[in-house]
């Protein structure tokens, strides 16, 4: 096992002994309502709840472009093949493709939007670059479930992110009803910080994209948590958009809707938290899931 930064580690887990809630030791809002387009209600609001909610933050034509480039992408053998899509083993569905930011140019461009991108800084109040990407797939009648999670946890772990100063942004590329499985947030979860019991396994990452096995968070936790802070579900129109702090906890539901749902996610670090060595992995996962360029975003 490696330990990362050198030196203390401020959010242990995934060693021996019980799981724990920490608490979290860094600030959540680093820029102030001049340093950008969000207003300091807002700024508050993701403070405090840990998201923040963006009505339209793309236009229609917008959104059908990256549904078109989406469709493309999913019914391309070469991408389904790829390492970094991945398939559900039952019903061969994509559900998720990552690094697309990287691979499509439609997807580029949002990822260097200055609407998504200036935001991204001002929370994060430093230069940022891409830590991940990804557009998450949920067909109707059959999409599947994420699990309840602390993003944070995984990537500090297996990434070596070292702080949490990580920003996501989801846009729905298709209207996210509160029946089709949009993303729920238990807000406030934030300010603590869950360490995990399992150690992880060697290339987790293979196993752990369909179905999370380390990074875990003990269910008695998940449940005082949610008793104490209570679950949002992000329902919003295609082309609106969620920015959620690295440690909210989250997940979604399966879709057994007719209706799909669809969301790409984009993960901005702050150039002052690079990733170093995994804090509780043998190595590093592959750059498409932590990236390891750190050129900030132009
Ligand atoms: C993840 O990809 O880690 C998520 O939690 C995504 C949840 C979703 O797509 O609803």
């Amino acid at each position: 096992m490696t330990a990362g930064f050198g030196g203390e580690d401020l959010y242990p887990t995934r060693v021996d002994g019980d799981a724990a809630e920490l608490p979290r030791q860094d600030r959540v809002v680093w820029g102030g309502a001049a340093d950008g387009p969000l207003d300091q209600g807002l700024l508050d609001g993701f403070d405090r709840d840990g998201y923040l909610v963006l009505e339209n933050l793309i236009t229609a034509e917008e959104v059908d472009g990256f549904r078109a480039e989406l469709a493309r992408l999913s019914a391309d053998p070469v991408v389904r093949a790829d390492e970094r899509t991945i398939v559900e083993g039952s019903s061969q569905q994509v559900r998720t493709i990552f690094d697309v930011h990287r691979s499509s140019e439609v997807f580029a461009r949002i990822a260097r939007d200055p609407r998504v991108v200036g935001r991204a800084r001002q929370i994060l109040g430093s230069e940022v670059y891409i830590h991940q990407s990804r557009v998450n797939l949920k067909p109707g009648f059959g999409g599947g479930d994420f699990a309840w999670h602390s993003d944070f946890e995984t990537w500090h772990a297996e990434d070596g992110l070292p702080r949490m100063r990580t920003v996501s942004v989801s846009i729905s590329l298709t209207d996210n009803y509160s029946f089709n499985g949009p993303l729920m947030i238990m807000p406030g979860t934030h300010k603590t910080y869950v360490s995990c019991t399992g150690r992880t396994p060697n290339d987790n990452y293979r196993s752990s994209l369909v179905m999370q096995n380390a990074g875990t968070p003990d269910e008695d936790i998940l449940t005082r948590m949610a008793d104490v802070h209570g679950i949002d579900v992000l329902a919003g129109g295609a082309g609106s958009a969620v920015m959620f702090d690295c440690n909210c906890m989250h997940g979604s539901n399966g879709n057994i809707s007719p209706y799909a749902r669809s969301n790409i996610f984009l993960v901005y670090n702050s150039v002052e938290n690079t990733a170093v060595e995994p804090f509780a992995a043998e190595r590093a996962r592959p750059d498409f899931l932590g990236s390891r360029d750190f050129t900030p975003v132009g």
